[in-house]
């Protein structure tokens, strides 16, 4: 251990995919205005799917895919009935649809926050259509019939309850509007056109990844094809359950370049997820540029697991991060784990470490070795530089400070470091966010806090103490949301200490009634997070994610009503040739009805370590565009 990188710092400029693989040509992305997507990135190890079934029975990327059972999973039509997240209320209408044609347009009217949903859901749909898509800032209220298009539209502008709406803008003039609230939105649909309706940006942009999802699954493909492209008739009303939908990326124990980070991004938008955590500081790496304190990145961000190279985002890597997910309406959260996890902060700055000598860099995978000094004021005046510095960079609300698994220290030790660094944080003006260690008994609680439950218990005295001082909760139980558990024994990533998760099992709990003595009025929301000890790669992110990530999503947005497994599961597998479209890399779940159209991953695909693997090589020929 105590490795140093092989090569320099990884740093991420360059925008190269790590889904390339050393010996392939690396290909870089120029630069792309944050609102339009990333187009897909085309490496053959992962849009082929060329997975290397480990159990033949329960993985066929080259036999035959699985039928639904008698009495399994029902298989889900499409169209209205196979949105995921589901809907609050779905009614589809007999009848036609609206066809997408060359004289297509989209209307945002002149609002530029409406106008970028416009121009983002222009860039998603050009690809595939071939079609031009102009996005017009033509008074969306004022196009009736054919030529009215697609039309977004605003409540309380012209086409809001006190403006004239027509049946594009979201139901009959003068019906009674629905309170869509901060992200909901109305989408109608018929042969006169589209119409998404919301009280905010955000509504539109969720409306935007609703009708995405209406149209076929080769939408998704980056080069033109066939259409028809019809959007079937009928309407959805929407609004999330939970403010607070996240997933997390580790990019600390492996670093993740600036172009897997924005796929991720994506991802994340296409399932309403609002909240990006990325873990920035871990023993193995510090990612984030911090002026003040320079060896942090040039010293603390050259390791990883494993001994790579490591890397680091620079401030303009950082803001571009931010910009592209504020472009999809998500919210990023930076997280600086202290007081422990600090083991590549030390090495960078020895004064910082209890003993005062910096420890060697650690390129392994055990937790809870290492904290900054509790005592005197070093480890506080290091702090308000570097999320003073963070605050600074993020315009979301939230600082992250992490908090989890300092067992070097004592109670009195963590409370008094706590009890330091919370005011730090409301200092910059953010709230502050932390595992739920911080629900300490000791610790105080600082206005407005929120606690991130990682735990496997239903049960949690210090938490339900927490909550009923005025904390509220983001669920991530480690035994349901963690998205580097493995799926089954069988599947190579990840790692097992909360459990075997697939997809069912990370499903199949409700966020609101979860924790004893915990009201569901305190729950802000869920998220899923991807530990990356094991995860070196956006393949690897991606087997990983999917299909477990809209599971979670689903939580967070649906409500309680509508859950149920056998309609998600279909569902779930309708959005499997979306993915293949889009050459995202999925795990086959068993108990998942996937259909013919799906060429899931059943592994990760060929890099090193797959082709070193025992088996049949499926082939890439199995997958054909459109
Ligand atoms: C626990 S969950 C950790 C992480 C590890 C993860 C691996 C939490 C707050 N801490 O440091 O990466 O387990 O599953």
């Amino acid at each position: 251990m105590g490795a140093i990188s092989r090569a320099g710092p990884r740093i991420s400029g360059g925008y190269i995919w790590s889904g390339t693989r050393p010996g392939r040509p690396a290909s870089s992305t120029p630069d792309i205005p944050p609102w339009l997507p990333l187009p897909p990135v085309k490496d053959p190890s992962v849009t082929t799917h060329a997975g290397i079934p480990q159990d033949p029975a329960e993985h066929t990327a080259a036999a035959p895919v699985p039928r639904p059972r008698a009495g399994g999973p029902r298989v889900a039509r499409g169209g209205f009935d196979a949105v995921l997240p589901a809907p609050v209320e779905v009614e589809p209408a007999d009848g036609p649809g609206y066809r997408l044609t060359a004289g297509t347009v989209i209307r945002t009217g002149p609002e530029p926050a409406v106008r970028a949903v416009g121009e983002y859901l222009a860039g998603l749909l050009r690809p595939a259509t071939g079609l031009t898509l102009p996005v017009t800032d033509a008074d969306p209220t004022a196009a009736t019939g054919p030529a009215a298009g697609i039309t977004l539209s605003l409540t309380g502008t012209a086409a809001g309850p006190d403006g004239p709406r027509g049946p594009d803008q979201g139901g009959p003039a003068g019906e009674a509007p629905e309170r869509l609230g901060a992200e909901g939105y109305r989408l109608t649909s018929g042969t006169d056109g589209v119409g998404i309706l919301a009280d905010t940006a955000a509504g539109l942009f969720h409306g935007v990844q609703t009708l995405r999802q209406l149209l076929p699954a080769a939408i998704d493909r980056d080069t033109p094809q066939d259409g028809p492209w019809e959007v079937p008739a009928g309407r959805i009303v929407d609004h999330p359950r939970y403010a607070y939908r996240g997933a997390m990326l580790d990019v600390a124990r492996h670093f993740f370049p600036v172009a897997d980070v924005l796929r991720f991004v994506d991802h994340l938008a296409r399932y309403k997820i609002n909240h990006l955590h990325l873990h920035l500081t871990d023993d193995q790496g510090w990612r984030i540029e911090i002026e003040s304190w320079p060896r942090l990145t040039e010293v603390g961000g050259a390791t990883e697991v494993g001994g790579g190279p490591g890397g680091y985002y620079t401030g303009a890597d950082y803001r571009r991060i931010v910009a592209y997910a504020v472009a999809r309406h998500i919210t990023v959260v930076p997280e600086i784990d202290v007081p422990g996890h600090t083991n590549a902060a030390l090495t960078a700055y020895g004064q910082l470490a209890p003993d005062g000598v910096a420890p060697p860099a650690y390129t392994g995978e055990d937790v809870g070795f290492s904290s900054v000094a509790v005592h005197g004021d070093v480890s506080y005046d290091f702090l308000a530089d570097v999320l003073g510095e963070v605050a600074a960079l993020t315009p979301g609300p939230y600082l992250h400070v992490g908090g989890d698994e300092a067992f070097t220290l004592g109670p009195a030790e963590y409370a008094t470091f706590m009890n330091r660094l919370q005011p730090i944080v409301s200092a910059t003006g953010k709230t502050v966010l932390g595992w739920h260690q911080l629900a300490a008994a000791d610790v105080r609680h600082e206005p407005g806090r929120v606690i991130q439950y990682w735990g496997t218990a239903t049960a949690d005295e210090s938490v339900a103490a927490a909550v009923r001082a005025g904390a509220r909760l983001i669920l991530s139980p480690g035994n349901r949301s963690y998205l580097d558990m493995k799926y089954s024994e069988r599947t190579p990533l990840g790692k097992d200490w909360a459990g075997l998760i697939d997809v069912r099992a990370a499903y199949d709990w409700d966020p609101g009634g979860h924790l004893d003595g915990v009201p569901g009025s305190a729950v802000l929301g869920v998220e899923a997070p991807l530990w990356t000890e094991t995860v070196d790669s956006m393949s690897d992110i991606e087997f990983m994610t999917f299909p477990r990530l809209p599971a979670v999503a689903e939580l967070g947005w649906s409500p309680a009503e509508r859950h149920d497994w056998a309609d998600f599961a279909a569902r779930l597998a309708a959005q499997a040739p979306r993915w293949t479209a889009a050459g995202i890399v999925f795990h086959r779940s068993a108990d998942v009805p996937w259909t013919d159209d799906a060429h899931g991953a059943t592994e990760p695909p060929a890099d090193g370590r797959a082709d070193a693997l025992p088996g049949p090589r499926a082939s890439g020929d199995a997958v054909t565009a459109g």
